[in-house]
């Protein structure tokens, strides 16, 4: 079961930090794992490329290309090490930052050409990418004055980006509007300048309309959606017990990875799904003696958990695939 990869985008001082740690213990609550990340960063070895690109002061000339490199080679260390593992094991990984910063600061802000920065950025993530990207968005005046109050109350750190002049802010600013814009599907945009309450109920509400309002659409098209089921041998041999409302089921979604009854694939949720391990100790019985849970069968619809939800003959005869073994 594949989790999901929510990243936070915007200029310097959105409150895309405060954001992430809000909504940690939200989603905890709510019975998910949760990985938090920032980019660049998050490994060891990103953690000192970050203090090469953003602090180490003579490196205050570095090339666009150069920095480009180097913001991808933390990158490709984060999803390897982290992003990629903690998807596989279910998590909710959030993250400050992902690629669109890239795209935003070196192919807007820095100029850089987009295939040129599209290229590299590939060659960091392959197919890992955000199944849902806020983007916080303030004035970029408002953010000089964020950044003023903000550095009045702590000592002097040399941060190379925030060193740079107004317009490649704004250019920015440009980058990341144009982003959204091509893909209003995946991105979020909220107004910044509201305050953090605020941002943060907006927040939940796009997750509880991705997470609560059905599966999301990585969830459909790989492990839920139970399309098209496969019939499992009716000749009597061993089957496996629904992983919701341990019933014998004949029904497996396709990649054989859970065992749905018709049902319960229909409004099965992410966080109802075993874990690897609990799927790797589940419980298998023998047809004999125990009648499996055929779509055609039930009239009570799922006894424990989807009750409601029952299907109709029909529609199960449109989800199974009868593809028997
Ligand atoms: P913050 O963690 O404070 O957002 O700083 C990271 C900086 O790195 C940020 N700078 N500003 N302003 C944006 C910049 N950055 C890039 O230029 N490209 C990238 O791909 C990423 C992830 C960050």
């Amino acid at each position: 079961m594949r989790g999901l990869l929510i990243t936070f985008e915007g200029t310097e001082a959105t409150g895309k930090g405060v954001q992430v740690q809000r909504l940690i213990p939200w989603l905890q609550e709510r019975g998910y794992t949760v990985c938090s990340l920032r980019e660049p960063g998050g490994t060891p070895t990103g953690e000192e490329l970050r203090h090469v690109l953003k602090h180490q002061p003579n490196c205050e000339g570095m090339d666009p290309v150069t920095e480009l490199l180097i913001m991808n080679a933390s990158r490709a260390e984060l999803v390897r090490k982290i992003i990629r593992p903690s998807l596989e094991h279910g998590e909710i990984v959030l993250c400050d930052r992902f690629y669109d910063s890239t795209c935003a600061y070196q192919g807007y802000g820095r100029g850089l050409d987009l295939s040129l920065v599209q290229q590299v950025v590939d060659a960091a993530v392959g197919e890992t990418k955000p199944d849902l990207t806020f983007l916080l968005r303030i004035p970029v005046e408002v953010s000089e004055e964020r950044r003023r109050r903000r550095n009045a109350t702590r000592p002097f750190t040399f941060d190379r980006f925030e060193a740079a002049e107004r317009e490649f802010f704004l250019r920015v600013q440009e980058g990341y509007d144009e982003i959204a814009a091509r893909e209003p599907e995946r991105f979020r945009v909220i107004d910044g300048t509201r305050t953090p309450e605020e941002v943060q109920a907006q927040i939940r509400q796009h997750l509880v309309a991705l997470m609560d309002g059905g599966p999301p659409q990585a969830f459909k098209e790989t492990v839920l959606a139970g399309v098209p089921i496969t019939i499992e041998p009716l000749d009597g041999s061993i089957l496996e017990r629904c992983c919701m409302c341990r019933r014998p089921t004949p029904c497996w979604t396709q990649d054989q990875l859970l065992a749905l009854c018709p049902q319960c694939a229909a409004v099965a949720r992410p966080i109802d799904l075993p874990t690897p391990e609990q799927w790797h100790t589940r419980e298998r019985v023998a047809m004999e003696g125990e009648q499996p849970l055929m779509s055609s069968e039930t009239s009570g619809g799922c006894p424990k958990r989807c009750g409601s939800a029952q299907t109709s003959n029909a529609d199960d005869q449109a989800r199974l695939a009868t593809t028997a073994r």
